[in-house]
This record gives structure tokens, sequence and C-alpha cells, in this order.
């Protein structure tokens, strides 16, 4: 395989060696088998063996010096040579901290291997990496250690890549359950690095109590809008609520920004279990999150650890997403319920705050009018944080199942191609293994009549989807005569047996039909022709302007309508189809292609027509799992678009939940 599609895994034991020395019940969590435990989990599901192992080093001074201060990291270098008694005493100076003789050393090793991340990602070493840290970075400040870091790894390796390496825009995605002060501080100033966090903050309830941490903190002066803040404000949250903030903030900003490089501040206090976070989401999410981001920035994602102590689903979660940053194939998404009423809150304010700094939120609604900042203000003052102690909180154990092995089939893509056509590399030509199902072949010749070759076509493109269905096949490609009579004839095929629920992506002007409504095949019709009237709850047509041919306009379709759509049906299938007039570009077509393996378990079937033969090539190399390349940053999408796509939205969110973007849109459902 080539080096360039590998994923760097970067780890030193040697960062297990400090821990805390007195009694901190604010401290005790952050423990070194944080580390062993991940490490173990990666070693014995084999995944670390998949990884490129990537030694780490220390960071030297200059490297430090380009987030902290001269004095702060001439203070701490005095640590490894203090007392027991001076340690403790240095550590009272900052917040929810503690040194120890050899966490400057470790904090040298946390930095540099995040900077060895960069280094492989950026020479194209490797295409990916994760890197497992102690102690973690995002919390400490440029004269100060916190919450449980001494340098600011991510912040630093930021810096560093934009000094080495030219790199003009990038995007920070911090999906710790903790706000990343320290990050925020560092580039509040500057529009050529995009932070996102998401926190939890119960209006400034949670550590670290910051008025900084809500989502109306944007950044300052030129980097205004470049500081994204998702202030949580209730636990419990669930994958929709995650999934629902990915999608419908941070994707589309994340896609008009463009970013050449991203980070990934991954902590997994996110997770279920964990004592810090207290949220639900299960360790699969993450690899859903990680999936997400892997098409930006031609796939150069460098995840390093942050925080995450439950030594349950905190392995994981880290195993989850090294395995999706190694590309295999996602596990199905777990019952999306549509985000809850909080979350949902966040997402609105954030939004709204936002619209005037991004182009795709333009049409964002207005904040809701309940004025949250004065909620916040009252909250403050009236309620006393009732701190539950903590047997109470050690004494609730919780529980979830093990995350689903995610096997790869043994055959990643099988086509489909007319005789005569060659079998585009790193494919492999689909025989069908047995004869047809005689009943099939009636089947379709009672639709069909006609054409045997079309017969042969699309009794093979049947088992293909079986093996498909089997999960012995990822993906596959079929260049058939006719891309419409083939879809029709596949959801009739669907419709009268038993196979998974088919969700069609069809592209371009040809009139489709069809389509039930007993919930087997859903169908998101992008094109230009105006069929909003025919809509129901399982076609959803979109007419954009310029059909598929305007990058802004069918990028927004995807991320607002159909990535949600598609995340809370849940299919066992895609079938991604183009027509030779539907005018997508070839990055756009590769960016769809790769936004939906995140669904079916990578199960895609593409079809297009035999005469598209420049358009194989591309879709393969999505299929086989290469990041899309980069769309360049986004132009606002034209505003015809946005009114079609709103409407659609707005009319599909009482049957789909995961569209909601607003609070008070539920009122209104709720009202009837
Ligand atoms: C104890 C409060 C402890 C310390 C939080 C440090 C968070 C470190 C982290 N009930 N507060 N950052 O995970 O991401
Ligand atoms: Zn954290």
């Amino acid at each position: 395989m080539n080096l360039d599609t590998k994923t760097a895994l970067i780890y030193d034991e040697e960062m297990t060696q400090y821990k805390l020395l007195w009694v901190d019940p604010a401290c005790k969590i952050e423990v070194p088998e944080r580390l062993t435990v991940s490490y173990e989990a990666l070693m014995k599901t084999g995944l670390a063996d998949r990884c490129v192992s990537v030694p780490v080093r220390e960071a030297i001074d200059e490297d430090i010096l380009l987030v902290h201060s001269e004095d702060y990291l001439e203070a701490v270098k005095q640590t490894p040579y203090m007392t027991l008694e001076d340690l403790q005493e240095f550590t009272l100076q900052y917040g929810d901290v503690y040194f120890h003789p050899n966490i400057y050393h470790c904090a040298k090793l946390a930095a540099g291997a995040t900077l060895q991340l960069v280094d492989s990602v950026m020479t194209g070493k490797v295409r990916n990496g994760m890197a497992l840290v102690r102690p973690p970075g995002h919390h400490s400040m440029c004269s100060a250690a916190n919450g449980f870091c001494v340098f600011n790894n991510v912040s630093i390796a930021a810096k560093y890549a934009k000094q080495k390496y030219g790199i003009k825009r990038i995007l920070i995605v911090d999906w710790d359950v903790h706000h990343g002060q320290g990050v925020q501080y560092c580039f509040e100033e500057d529009p050529s690095v995009l932070y996102f966090s998401w926190h939890r903050y119960e209006h400034q309830k949670f550590w670290p109590n910051l008025r900084e941490s809500d989502y109306d903190t944007v950044g300052k002066a030129m980097g205004a809008g470049f500081n994204i803040n998702v202030p949580w404000n209730k636990v419990g949250l669930e994958n929709s609520d995650y999934l629902s903030v990915f999608i419908h903030m941070l994707l589309p900003v994340a896609y008009e920004f463009c970013p050449e490089l991203v980070f990934v501040c991954a902590g997994f206090d996110t997770a279920i279990g964990d004592p810090e976070g207290e949220m639900c989401a299960t360790p699969d999410v993450f690899a859903h999150l990680t999936h997400l981001l892997m098409n930006l920035a031609n796939g150069k994602v460098c995840a390093v650890l942050e925080g995450g102590y439950n030594l349950k689903s905190l392995p994981q979660s880290v195993c989850e997403t090294v395995q999706t940053l190694l590309g295999d194939p996602l596990p199905q998404p777990a019952n999306l319920t549509g985000p809850c009423k909080s979350a949902l809150e966040s997402l609105h304010c954030v939004r709204a705050t936002h619209r005037n700094y991004w182009s795709c939120l333009k049409h964002a609604a207005d904040l809701p009018s309940n004025e949250l900042s004065t909620k916040r203000v009252k909250l403050a003052e009236d309620e006393n944080p009732v701190e539950k102690n903590e047997e109470e909180k050690e004494a609730k154990e919780i529980v979830w199942p093990d995350p689903l092995k995610r096997t790869s089939p043994s055959v990643r893509t099988a086509v489909v191609v007319p005789e005569g056509i060659t079998c585009p590399e790193g494919c492999q030509l689909f025989c069908p293994s047995e004869d047809p199902d005689p009943n099939l072949i009636k089947q379709l010749q009672e639709s069909l009549g006609r054409d045997t070759d079309d017969l042969t076509t699309l009794s093979t493109l049947i088992a293909l989807m079986d093996q498909m269905e089997k999960n012995r096949i990822r993906s596959g490609l079929a260049l058939v005569r006719d891309v419409s009579m083939t879809m029709n004839c596949i959801v009739q095929h669907a419709a009268s047996s038993s196979c998974n629920r088919i969700l069609i992506v069809f592209l371009g002007d040809e009139v489709v039909k069809n389509i039930t409504e007993d919930g087997k095949t859903m169908l998101v019709h992008l094109s230009s022709n105006s069929l909003e009237s025919e809509m129901t709850k399982y076609y959803i047509p979109v007419c954009l302007k310029k059909g598929c041919s305007d990058v802004s306009g069918l990028i927004h379709a995807v991320l607002s309508l159909l990535l949600p759509l598609g995340y809370e049906f849940d299919p066992g299938l895609v079938l991604l189809v183009q027509t030779p007039d539907c005018g997508v570009s070839e990055n756009t077509w590769q960016q769809l292609t790769g936004l939906l393996q995140a669904l079916a378990q990578g199960h895609t079937l593409v079809l297009m027509k035999e005469s598209d033969q420049t358009s194989v090539a591309p879709t393969v190399s999505s299929l086989l799992g290469t990041p899309a390349p980069s769309l360049g940053p986004l132009s606002a999408p034209g505003s015809d678009d946005v009114e079609v796509l709103e409407r659609l939205r707005l009319k599909l969110q009482r049957d789909w939940k995961l569209l909601q973007t607003t609070v008070s849109e539920i009122k209104c459902d709720d009202d009837g």
C-alpha cells in the first residue's frame, strides 16, 4: 500500500510516567492508565499494527515559545528539580492541574508527538494520524498551566504548521467536552485558524465557568467569525445532538472555509460513562465525526488526544477514531432520533450568531426571542449549583453495549461494465457466483420486456446488491445503458423483495418514478426541475437553479438536506445515480461520494451511463477511500437555492427530526 494512504499512530509509554502525588479530588481522574488502556485496545484489535508507528520527539524551546511565554517555560523547566512541597505550591497558582518531577519531560513529548504527526502528514509520509498523548493541551495558556494541561499541544502544532509549511487555513475541531479556552485565546485574532469547540457549559456553571465560552464569543478583530463555541447547557446528550451540530454548523462553515489542514482536539470525555462529561453519546459516534472531516483538507486530519476519563469508553472511542482514519467501513449510526431541545437551542444560537460571518448561514433564523443572555445572568443569580457528591456520581454505574465489530468485506469495490470496457484499477470485475433466480428474470422481463442486454445487466446488479447486503462487497459501480430505467427497476425489485432500505440519490433532470411510500426507499432527487408539488416523506425533489452544476448550491443541499435525511433514514444501501447531463463537477461528485460513505456501512452503488467514462476514475477513487479534492473556499449559495432548501427543510422536519436547526420551528410543529 502507498505510504500516502496510511495512518500514523504516535505513542510513547514514557508519557505514562507521571501521576498525581497528593490528594486532589479535582485531578484524580487524570491517570496514566488513560494512555495504557487506549494503546492496549489498539494493539488488541490489531489497529496499531495497521498504522505507521512514528516515534515521538521532545518539543524544543523554539516550538514551545510559538505559544508560551519565556517566563512560563522557564518556570516549568524548574519543576523536575522541585521537592514534593515545592511542586504542590507551584501547582497552586494554576487551576485544576498538577505537577510531577517528570511532567515537564512528558509535556515536551506530548507537544513533540503532535509536531511529529504534523510532519508525517505534511510531508506525505502518511495521509492522517492520531497522537496519544499526556498531558493534554487545550486548556494551557500563554503563561499558565490549566485543566491537566501544561503546553498547548495543538496550538503549538498549528503555529508550527503555519510557519514551517506555509499553511494558510487551519481548522481545529475540539470535540472534547471541555472548552479549550487556551486554543481560543491563542487564535482569537487570527483568521487563518478556525477554532470550533463544543463543550459542557450549563449556562456557565460548568468548569472552566468562563463567560467567553458562550456562543457569542466569535473571535476578535480580523479573527471575528473564526471562533465558534457551541455551549451545551444540558448533560446526557446523545449521538443525534453531536451529529446535528456537525452537519448544520461545523460542516457548512468548514466547507466554506476550506482548510488545508485539520486538527482534532480529540477528547473523549464527550463519550458515555465519562465522569466529567456526563454525556450519553456512544463510542461509534466518533467514527462518524472523524469520517465527516476526512474529505476536508485532502484528508489531512491530525487527531490529538485531550480528555477522556472512563477507562472503558475512552479506549473504545480511540479505536473507533483510528479505525476510521484507517478507512474501514463506518458503523451503522444507531437510532438517531433528532437533537434534544437544549442542543437545538445551542445550535440555533450559534447559527444565528455566525450568520454575520459565514455566507452559508446567511439565511439562519434570528436568535430565539427569549433572550438567552438574560436567561444566563438570571440562572447565575438564582440557582446555586447542586454539586453531586463523588460517591453519588460513582454509584450509578452506566452500561452500554460494546461497539459492533467493523469488518471490511474482502472486496472493496466491484464494477459492472459493458463488454469491451476495461475494469478500472483497484476494482474487481463483478461476476455473479450463481445463475439468476428464474423468478427474478421473469419479474424483470415483465417490467422490461425487450432488451436481453438490459436483463443481464439488471440481474447482475441485483446479485451485486445482494452481495453488498451480505457484506461481502463494500461498494460498487455500474455503467448502464439507461440509468433511469435501471434505477426504476431496482426500486421495483426492492419493493417486492425483503432487501434493506435503499437511499437513492439521483443527480439529473430525468423524470424518475415508482417511489413507494412504504419506507423501503427514499429518493433525494437533485435537479433543475421544479417537482416540489410531488414531494412526499420519501420522495424529496430538490430543485436547484443551476441544477447540480453550481458547487455551493449542491454542497448546501447535501449538507442541509441529504446528509441529515440519510442519517435518519439509515439505509442499508445507497444508490448514487448521475445522468450525463446533470452538470456536477468532478470534485463535487467526489465530495458527495465520499460523504455518503458514512451511511450504510459504506455500501454505495454508483450508477452511471455507459458513455460517461470520464467519471469512472474519479468515482472509483472516492469509492476506494481517497479523500476528495478540496472545492476551494466556497462562495455563497444562490438565494433561490437557499429559499428552496429552507422551504423543503421546514416542510420535512416534522417527519425528519435531524433537519431541525431552530427551537422555534419545533414549537410550531408541536402546535400542529
Ligand atoms: C472535578 C472538577 C474537575 C477539572 C477539569 C479538568 C478538565 C480536563 C479536561 N469534579 N475539573 N480537559 O478533560 O479537556
Ligand atoms: Zn476534557
